[in-house]
């Protein structure tokens, strides 16, 4: 993209509203806008990250042998009044009633529209076990949405949902599920680690929260260095094999971790001294067992080997997509801005035209362009170099292209890694193969 043609609306001033440095770089860098309390209109950059992040998800999530689908963000409250949620939800669900009189609410969740899916068509137990997921928006009418799109009222996320025929499948299910999650976030780029959780409206027995590390998290977690060490790959864990989900399962329920409102002092003190981790944390996952909860309050049952009709135990399982990108902010950046991993950054480059009008400097830089067409950002704009340079470290790029004359002149421009500052003189095509491009 040509940054003189985008909406994207860097700011230099830092805005008074933002509390936590997401949400302050989040709005400074243009990725997203407010347009109403809790709720946010996703600009260019802002969308590219997005949709990185929802690509991810989405790999993982197919890898684990789940199947994609679309549910609505509009839901009848009929789906809920079955359930018995529809009261309990409170004031956080955002009813709407239609011209007909009929009663509806934006979706915070979709526990009873998928099981009202299952239960038109699934009948035997020859179609179980299955997981579907849809990546779709939520409405929660937040009482205090705050912090950005961290906790927003209408926000991005992946839930699934897992129908097995009895405990022990729904479990091998839930193992499968954090295992996708904990690959998921090692491939974002970030440290995440599970714990026991409550269940809170959702409901069930079993439930993990994942937390990722980040200096400015909201809560304060204690764990085991033993979470750094696992190796997550394929490679260690077969998902589809249930005795290595179990293997799995047992690494990381048995090693110490969690959060402040959790945390025993009397467990803390038996890890050893030079293994205990403590940091802050934002939670960006949460998994949940509840059995037949809303197979069984919704009737919907299947018929068992033996003829006997059996409710299927379920499982929920939500990422917080577009938390998830205010988080991934939290965990990496420093005072001029942004460092996006490379695995999610909206452009993989900054082309920095230091005198947009010179012949020989434009003509680099567009030859430039012209190989990185979809995943670079092309500063053409007619301002300062400084001005330039401060924009290109507040939004991140994992690489800087600078074009200055002198340099284009013979052919040479300067290549900085944000992440580490480092800078190289190099020619246009060895820029180029330096940052993955070699057709040049
Ligand atoms: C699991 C999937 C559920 O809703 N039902 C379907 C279950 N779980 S949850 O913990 O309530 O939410 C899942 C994740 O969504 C993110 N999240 C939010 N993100 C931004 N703003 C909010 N107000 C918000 N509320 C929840 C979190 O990442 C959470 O882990």
């Amino acid at each position: 993209m040509r940054l003189s043609r985008s909406l994207i609306p860097t700011l230099k001033e830092v805005p008074a509203e933002a509390q936590i440095a997401s949400h302050r770089l989040m709005l400074r860098a243009g990725l997203v806008r407010q347009t109403a309390a809790g709720i946010y209109a996703w600009l260019p950059a802002g969308l590219r990250v997005l949709n990185n992040i929802a690509d991810i998800v989405r790999t993982e999530q197919d890898a684990a042998g789940a199947q994609e689908v679309l549910m609505p963000t509009i839901q009848p409250a009929t789906l809920w009044q079955e359930s018995g949620r529809y009261e309990d939800y409170g004031r956080e669900m955002l009813r709407i009633r239609d011209r007909h009189e009929r009663d509806l609410l934006y979706g915070p969740t979709n526990e009873e529209m998928i099981t009202d899916l299952y239960r038109q068509s699934i009948r035997s137990y020859k179609e179980l076990p299955q997981i579907a997921y849809h990546i779709q928006w939520k409405f929660r009418d937040e009482v205090r949405p705050r912090f950005g799109v961290m906790r927003g009222r209408e926000f991005l996320m992946k839930d699934a949902y897992s129908f097995d025929m009895d405990y022990a499948g729904a479990v091998v299910s839930y193992r499968r599920m954090m295992l996708a999650y904990m690959r998921t976030f090692q491939r974002l780029g970030v440290k995440a680690i599970p714990m026991v959780a409550d269940t809170g409206p959702i409901g069930g027995e079993l439930s993990h929260e994942f937390i990722i590390l980040a200096p400015t998290g909201e809560s304060q977690v204690f764990y085991d260095a033993a979470f750094e060490e696992v190796d997550y790959s394929a490679a260690n864990f077969d998902i589809a094999n249930p005795d290595d989900l179990a293997r799995f399962f047992e690494t990381m329920t048995t090693h110490y971790a969690a959060t402040d409102e959790k945390h025993d002092l009397e467990a803390w003190d038996k890890v050893s001294p030079d293994r205990r981790r403590e940091g802050r944390g934002i939670e960006v996952g949460h998994i949940f067992y509840f059995g037949t909860k809303y197979s069984a309050a919704m009737n919907f049952a299947v018929t068992g080997a033996d003829g006997q009709k059996i409710n299927p135990e379920m499982g929920s399982y939500g990422i917080g997509v577009s938390r998830m990108v205010g988080a991934l902010i939290e965990a990496s950046h420093d005072e001029a801005g942004i460092i996006w991993p490379d695995s999610v950054a909206p452009f993989k480059a900054g082309i920095l035209n230091l005198k947009q009008g010179d012949a020989t400097t434009d003509a680099v830089c567009e030859t430039l362009y012209g190989n990185l067409r979809a995943v670079a950002l092309y500063d053409d704009r007619s301002e300062r170099a400084g001005v330039k340079f401060a924009d290109a470290d507040l939004m991140g790029h994992p690489w800087q292209i600078v074009v200055g004359p002198r340099g284009a002149a013979s052919g040479q421009v300067e290549l900085k890694r944000r992440a580490t500052g480092e800078r190289v003189e190099l020619s246009v095509e060895d820029a180029l193969s330096r940052i993955g491009v070699t057709n040049a």
